[in-house]
């Protein structure tokens, strides 16, 4: 090892200059490219020091977290070709991946315990339980030696050490990336607090271990394609909850690669809320101001790709209403000394879903991305502008162009071939994805950083159920609500690897990012909303319902601000009338949500509870707890089911 070590030592370097040379009892000679490696607190320093002995880096760089750094790497980026500057905007920068990594990989994403039911629940022989894969850990062993050594020779390795929430906040958590990926340092940078002030916060204390690496180690022997060295063949996603670490190789697409986000803020994370009684949630934290001026908080929960991003940043149809967004994608959610459950969003920037979001659906997220952001796998017009699916009618208008010249327009598509509007295939990847700093979104919440949180009114769970489910009920308790969220359900989408439109469940939002016995997690929160703490009520929304011949039937975006006041008029309670009691909840009363100026709703078709597809969906709830969570199905939540089939088979 150590003449390997040596040989590669005088490989490509990336351009950086040696600072200093450390030698530490465990490390040989591995130099500094930036940073004070002796300024590291003891823990750090043994950390970055195992890692890089096992990865052989060609040399180690300590983020400060400054503009300058990622100027400098920006700079070096764009040189090498892996960025391209979006000459239409300010720091804005377009970054093509290799076209086989461009999504989250379910499929390699995995839990690492001792005891097997830690991760998942026990489940019938045969059945593939789909909340979290395990790995036991010897397994885990050989799969991280027949990786991990050596993998990050001739590259440098990067120290990101950042904070999950506001840095030093009580509800806040520390964690180091090390990764040879400078895109990875870069999107790590927008989407957390990064840098020197993170390392002095913490101090001597613990945090939470991440290492990745894209696993091509130079001198590559395959293809760079784009000038993203990945390694499909081989990604792994593994985190050992216990110990609190990350390991993931082979992909530097975002939610493997940007380890803050669902290996650590979720994964993990709802793995240290167990432990300490808090909740982490894959949900939206927004801020309602009603026409009156009252605000109250909301944290909702819809599986990837659902419009998560859209109603967190939503602008109201309706005069009076003003909306702004705490988070788009994670809440930290714990019951503070008064008894309401405070959330924070445990990060500092979005990464969005790109195709379909333009001004009409989103402005705020158009805003949020006019400069200093980081898009992978859009297209670019001709004028150095990003292009993907839905911008075709403000692009038109923007420029002026007719039909004919928007046809013609020049676009380089997600894979650089030369594309027209109307050619085959898309401009944009589906999974293409904006990378901004929130403070950048024009309708930010003021106490969007607070670090106590912002407290909770109403918790929403919601997905794509393009048939039989109402626009909007309410559970009758906090148990109901829990069985509300366990069930929810979703078309599939181009988050992750799948292919194709199903309604797949999605409990909690969470089925993607558990990080422990889906059982033992619902438990968790049937404990957390007992007394003294004051649950919040529980809500379900579809916004996708669809006539017989596929069309919406709810007009949806800055509309569901109509669906937000009826939600939160039950919240303040006072006005029992608006809502009646079904089977499933309670939902509104007929002109009780406001539609005023809206075309024509269906409100039969949309508002109905037809029996023979909700006596179907519960028999195939019941099947689907039964195999997925078995015996760890809290019995609560079992009454639960028990009561709401009753009741189905009343209707
Ligand atoms: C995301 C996801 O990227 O949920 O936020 O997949
Ligand atoms: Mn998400």
């Amino acid at each position: 090892m150590a003449n390997e070590c040596r040989s590669l030592r005088n490989m490509e370097t990336d351009g950086f200059q040696v600072v200093t040379e450390v030698v530490t009892h465990k490390l040989n000679h591995i130099p500094i490219f930036k940073g004070d490696f002796a300024s590291l607190s003891p823990k750090v320093q043994r950390f970055v020091a195992e890692k890089a002995e096992l990865m052989n880096p060609a040399g180690i760089y300590i983020c400060d977290g400054s503009q300058k750094e990622y100027d400098d790497i920006v700079d070096k980026l764009v040189e090498r070709g892996v960025l391209t500057p979006l000459k239409a905007y300010e720091n804005n920068y377009l970054c093509r991946t290799d076209p086989r990594d461009v999504a989250r990989v379910e499929s390699k994403t995995w839990m690492v315990t001792k005891d097997k039911y830690d991760s998942v629940c026990h489940t019938p022989d045969g059945v593939r339980p789909i909340m979290g894969q395990w790995m036991s850990e010897e397994q885990f062993g050989v799969e991280l030696d027949s990786r991990f050594p050596g993998c990050m020779a001739g590259r440098p390795m990067y120290v990101v050490p950042y904070s999950m929430g506001p840095i030093g906040g009580p509800l806040s958590k520390n964690g180091i990336e090390l990764t040879d990926s400078p895109y990875v340092v870069l999107c790590m940078r927008t989407m957390t607090r990064m840098g020197t002030k993170v390392l002095e916060a913490l101090g001597d204390n613990d945090f939470v271990r991440c290492i990745h690496s894209v696993g091509l180690p130079r001198p590559v022997k395959q293809k760079v394609i784009n000038h993203w060295p990945c390694n499909p063949e081989k990604v792994m996603i593994a985190h050992r909850p216990k110990e609190r670490e990350i390991w993931s190789f082979g992909s530097g697409y975002g939610g493997n690669s940007i380890l803050g986000k669902k290996c650590f803020a979720l994964r993990i994370a709802c793995n240290i809320g167990r432990d300490e009684g808090w909740l982490a949630e894959h949900m939206l934290i927004m801020g309602v101001t009603n026409p009156e001026g009252e605000e109250k908080f909301i944290a909702a929960a819809f599986p990837s790709a659902c419009g998560k991003t859209n109603l967190a940043m939503l602008t109201p149809t309706v005069p009076g209403w003003k909306v702004r967004v705490v988070g788009d994608d994670i809440a930290w959610m714990k019951f503070g000394a008064d008894g309401r459950l405070y959330a924070i969003n445990p990060e500092a920037g979005f990464f969005g879903v790109a195709p379909g979001t333009s001004h009409k659906t989103n402005a705020m997220a158009m805003e949020s991305c006019r400069a200093n952001t980081i898009f992978t796998n859009v297209a670019e017009t001709a004028d150095g502008e990003y292009f993907w699916e839905g911008l075709e009618k403000e692009l038109k208008e923007a420029k002026g162009y007719t039909d004919e010249q928007l046809k013609h327009l020049e676009i380089t598509n997600w894979l650089g071939e030369r594309w027209h509007i109307g050619d085959e295939g898309k401009a944009a990847h589906p999974n293409s994805r904006f990378t901004a700093p929130a403070k950048q979104c024009p309708n930010i919440h003021p106490d969007w950083e607070a670090p106590q949180g912002v407290p909770i009114d109403a918790i929403v769970f919601g997905g794509r159920r393009p048939e039989g489910v109402p626009l909007v009920f309410e559970s009758f308790s906090w148990e109901h609500g829990i069985l509300v969220g366990a069930l929810v359900k979703s078309e599939t989408t181009a988050a992750a690897e799948f292919t194709g439109k199903n309604v797949m469940h999605d409990p909690m939002a969470m089925r993607p990012f558990m990080g422990y016995n889906y059982g033992k997690y619902l438990e968790h929160w049937i404990k957390l909303g007992k007394a003294p703490h004051k649950a919040p009520k529980i809500f379900h929304v579809n916004w996708f319902r669809e006539t017989k011949d596929h069309k919406f039937l709810w007009p949806g975006f800055g509309d569901n601000i109509r669906v937000l006041d009826w939600i939160l008029r039950r919240v303040a309670g006072g006005e029992e009338e608006i809502a009646i009691e079904t089977a499933i909840g309670y939902v509104p009363k007929r002109g009780t949500i406001n539609l005023d100026g809206l075309p024509r709703i269906d409100w039969n078709d949309l508002m109905s509870i037809p029996k023979d597809y909700w006596v179907e969906d519960v028999d195939e709830s019941r099947h689907f707890l039964d195999t997925q969570v078995g015996s760890d199905l809290p019995q609560p939540i079992r009454d639960e089911l028990d009561k709401l089939e009753k009741r189905v088979h009343a209707l």
